[in-house]
């Protein structure tokens, strides 16, 4: 096995996006434990990248952390970055102290250092953590998605938690601060973002990514997700991008919206993209009618854009090649 190949793999753990239903035993304690650590790795989810990543228990995202709504969760957190980190809870309810937000609701953990989170996790629905310290660290691989089970929600038949994010240009990161970026926005031709903008428009605040990943890794090299027609399928997306939307389309159906940033909608919608913001989440749900094997994908103007895609697909279309959508 090569390096990268190696890599590649140690750093794809998460890369499984399917959300069994949970054992008994573990929807009856009242208390569910975590350890989080943070530490450098080396992420290389496609050729040629060899990122300088901070990463939770070594992968990009983090550990799916997930509980059933009215459990407690202790989360110990240990700091192996040289920078000062804290934990946030993004989405979440929570007592003041466990807000993970430094030098206000805590003192900021040094390298070496640990924090103890418990509290119980309010409201139900897809969340998420991410660092929340002054040194880039959510930008550069400290985050994950953290779901908080309502039993009361009709059971999907099969579920999957997938993660879309994206290996900045560092330079372009910094630059961005400075307002001083040359990179371009790329989002869809026809978009409300494109539409505001004119041709070599530059912002002076966008980033520029060198790989575009799902659960860490990119197209052809993420793992499929296998459905069975007559199947009603639920996903939970989320945006882990700093900077930009993601056009979110699954060839061949058009997708059910139940949840925006985890909360219930009044009322489900129908979609054919999906259009989620920095940070956002969307629960969205398809019914799997026919046999076939169909692209979910990260649409945008950014070629690098065709990496960020799983296929979905029946057993036996191992070896067809996937239903895409237009970019
Ligand atoms: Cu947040």
């Amino acid at each position: 096995m090569n390096r990268a190949a190696f890599l590649r793999r140690s750093a794809g753990v998460m890369a499984v996006a399917s959300i069994a239903p949970l054992s008994e035993r573990a929807r009856a304690s009242e208390l569910v434990e975590y350890a989080l650590t943070a530490a450098p790795l080396t992420f290389a989810p496609a050729p040629g990248i060899a990122f300088p990543a901070l990463a939770y228990n070594g992968r990009v995202p983090g550990p799916l952390l997930r509980v059933v709504h009215g459990q407690r969760v202790r989360v110990l957190y240990r700091n192996l970055t040289a920078v000062a980190t804290t934990v946030h809870w993004h989405g979440m309810v929570l007592p003041n102290a466990m807000d993970g937000v430094p030098d206000v609701t805590q003192a900021p953990v040094p390298h070496g250092g640990s924090f103890l989170y418990e509290f119980a996790p309010e409201p139900s629905g897809t969340r998420w953590y991410h660092d929340h310290g002054m040194m880039l660290g959510a930008v550069r691989g400290l985050f994950g998605m953290f779901v908080v089970d309502d039993p009361s929600e009709p059971r999907a038949d099969r579920e999957f938690a997938l993660v879309f994010h994206d290996v900045p240009d560092m330079r372009s990161v910094r630059a961005a601060m400075a307002g001083s970026s040359s990179a371009p926005m790329i989002d869809p031709a026809g978009s409300p973002e494109m539409a505001e903008m004119v041709p070599d428009d530059r912002m002076g605040d966008e980033v520029s990514y060198r790989a575009h990943c799902i659960n860490g890794e990119s197209y052809p090299a993420t793992q499929s997700l296998t459905v069975n027609v007559g199947e009603r399928v639920r996903l939970r997306i989320l945006n882990a991008n700093p900077t930009q939307t993601r056009y979110v389309r699954l060839a061949g159906h058009r997708l059910t919206v139940t949840h925006g940033d985890g909360n219930p909608l009044e009322r489900p919608v129908d979609v054919d993209a999906l259009r989620i913001g920095v940070a956002e989440r969307y629960d969205a749900w398809f019914e799997v009618t026919k046999p076939g094997a169909w692209l979910l994908q990260g649409i945008s103007s950014d070629p690098l854009a065709f990496e960020q895609a799983v296929v979905v697909r029946t057993p036996g279309m191992e070896n067809a090649s996937p239903q895409s959508s237009s970019q």
